[in-house]
């Protein structure tokens, strides 16, 4: 699978949204794994047209679309007081965030944020510290979100022996009959098992506690400005919902500070870089974040990166095994070179933990 095409219904999700302006085009955006993306173009008699971004929300995974637009809605009118810039929805013509097509699909669409870009790797120093400052600031304007406890999207998201446990049923089950020709994968998976507990006994512990988090804050869900390379909009707010700071931490780790993309085919490349490591830490930090987190929190920020890369690399094998039907692939072994990349990544950072260590000495709480 390659760009989802558009539509050919596309003309009556149009019509449930009031967009401004006279359709001109519409086709596939971005790289995420999970929505179908499309960049839609209006003409409102302007120079340029105008831009929005349309979504058909994968239902397959999020099994409570209402639940997760009410958070989506409650998440953007909060911010909307709070950050310069952020996703603004646009309502359907029902007045609800999202419709449903007669084919079944949910819709929602946003403004585009325009003057801004996303990268799926990081290309600077700046661009890190960014990220990192921006999700940050992000999770601390939703320390005061009103209104009770967010829907979760996917139950256990972040749960890490939940995943593992997913993963033993995926290889006992072996539906796609793969689970041979992946023994050094499954090896490494069940080598590092002790691993999923060590946050979930934490918090089990009082040691660190639950806020509201994005719990998907890889390097493509931030927007940066075209010009200054500033962090303008956190995007992607699917699974912001209860979840500990250090998930997001790990995530931005994971995808911002390694130094190579998550499905490179050569996993030799993939290796924590320590000075990007630092960047972030120093980023973190510094946002408006730096004031609540606990010096169990601070200690863990390293632990967290490779969770994640950990959680990740579980979670692809576990696509594998079932035969690739929660994420997007390009290619029949996609999933396999994700959890090899993912799980190389696991080894750099082990390799690196003293390092590591030392630059997380001077952030002591
Ligand atoms: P997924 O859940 O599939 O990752 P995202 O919501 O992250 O979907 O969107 C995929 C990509 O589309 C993003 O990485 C970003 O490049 C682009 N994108 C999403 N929303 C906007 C927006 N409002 N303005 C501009 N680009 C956007
Ligand atoms: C998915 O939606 P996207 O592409 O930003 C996934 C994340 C994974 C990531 C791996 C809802 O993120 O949890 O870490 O792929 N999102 C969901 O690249 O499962
Ligand atoms: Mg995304």
């Amino acid at each position: 699978m390659s760009e989802t095409p558009v539509p050919p219904h596309f003309p009556e999700v149009l019509e449930l949204f009031a967009l401004t302006g006279r359709f001109v085009s519409a086709a596939h955006y971005g790289s995420g794994h999970i929505n179908d993306t499309f960049v839609v173009l209006q003409d409102t008699g302007a120079a340029r047209p105008r831009r929005y971004i349309a979504q058909r929300i994968n239902d397959r995974i999020f099994k409570n679309v209402p639940g997760l637009m009410d958070n989506v809605r409650r998440v953007t009118a909060h911010l909307s007081a709070k950050a310069e810039r952020q996703l603004t929805l646009i309502p359907a013509r029902t007045g609800e965030p999202c419709a449903r097509d007669n084919h079944g699909g949910w819709w929602r669409f946003y403004d585009f944020v325009e003057g801004a870009h996303t990268v799926d790797r990081v290309t600077s120093e700046a661009e890190a510290r960014e990220a990192a400052r921006a999700f940050g600031d992000f999770q601390a304007q939703l320390a005061d979100l009103p209104g009770g406890r967010l829907h979760e999207t996917i139950p256990n998201f972040h749960h890490t022996r939940s995943r593992f446990e997913n993963f033993r049923r995926a290889l006992q089950a072996d539906t796609a009959g793969r689970a041979a020709e992946v023994k050094p994968e499954i090896d490494f998976a069940f080598s590092r098992e002790a691993d999923a507990d060590v946050l979930l006994n934490l918090l089990a512990n009082g040691e660190v506690s639950e806020r509201v988090t994005h719990n998907d804050t890889k390097i493509n869900n931030v927007m940066l400005d075209d010009v200054t390379h500033r962090a303008v909009a956190v995007i992607d707010l699917d699974t912001v919902m209860p979840g500990l700071p250090l998930y997001d931490f790990g995530e931005m780790m994971r995808t911002s500070a390694s130094t190579a993309l998550e499905d490179d085919p050569e996993p030799a490349k993939m290796t924590l870089d320590l000075r990007l490591f630092a960047v972030l830490v120093e980023g973190y930090l510094s946002s408006a974040v730096g004031d609540v987190l606990n010096a169990t929190e601070r200690a863990h920020l390293g632990f967290a990166g490779r969770l994640m890369a950990y959680e990740n690399g579980l979670r692809f094998l576990t696509d594998y095994l079932q035969g690739d039907t929660y994420y997007k692939i390009k290619y029949p072994q996609h999933n396999l070179i994700r959890t090899r990349t993912q799980f190389a990544l696991v080894r750099s950072i082990i390799a690196q933990t003293p390092a590591m260590d030392r630059i997380l000495e001077k952030f002591r709480a």
